[in-house]
């Protein structure tokens, strides 16, 4: 589906942060919307995941990176509550490009480790222009379409 940020079949990455404000969005599955500024996620638990890479079709792979920040799932769990109820998570930059994750994808990780909202890369913070808080999926590994930079939004969707 041509322009919908969720779903970008191809894409052309984009190298310039669309924005110096690296404060997001969370909404709730009740529409309430709350401001995140990224300090809060140091706040939280710190998981680090090696063996991570960025499969790009443009500039080829890089890595392996060892990203760390905290798993969407303990970040859903601090931030909305263990007994919210959603089934899918979209988590969108605001130069519009995002993806969407089952509420299964989280309960149960993939062996290549949690999905997480990582701001240090090999140890060290990542830049604005590394994306500051990115989402990595450890097991996305031909491909770079869930790596979303920058996040600016995570919709929890009942
Ligand atoms: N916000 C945002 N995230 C993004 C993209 C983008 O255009 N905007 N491009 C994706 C694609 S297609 C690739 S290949 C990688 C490139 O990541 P890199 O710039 O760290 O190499 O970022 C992914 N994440
Ligand atoms: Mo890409």
């Amino acid at each position: 589906m041509a322009g919908d940020p969720i779903h970008p079949q191809v894409h052309d990455p984009n190298p310039e942060p669309p924005s110096a404000d690296p404060d997001f969005i969370l909404a709730l599955p009740d529409g309430r919307e709350e401001r995140i500024r990224p300090d809060r996620l140091r706040t939280l638990p710190f998981t680090a995941v090696p063996n991570c890479f960025v499969v790009s079709t443009g500039h080829g792979t890089s890595g392996p990176f060892t990203f760390g920040g905290v798993t969407l799932l303990e970040f859903i769990y601090a931030l909305a509550g263990r007994e919210a109820a959603w089934s899918q998570v979209e988590v969108i930059s605001a130069d519009g490009f995002g993806t969407g994750i089952l509420a299964g994808e989280l309960a149960h990780p993939d062996p290549a480790g949690p999905i997480l909202l990582s701001y240090t890369l090999d140890g060290r913070p990542m830049t604005r222009q590394e994306g500051l808080v990115r989402l990595i999926v450890p097991n996305e590994k031909d491909d770079a379409l869930r790596q979303v930079k920058w996040v600016g939004r995570i919709n929890l969707k009942p």
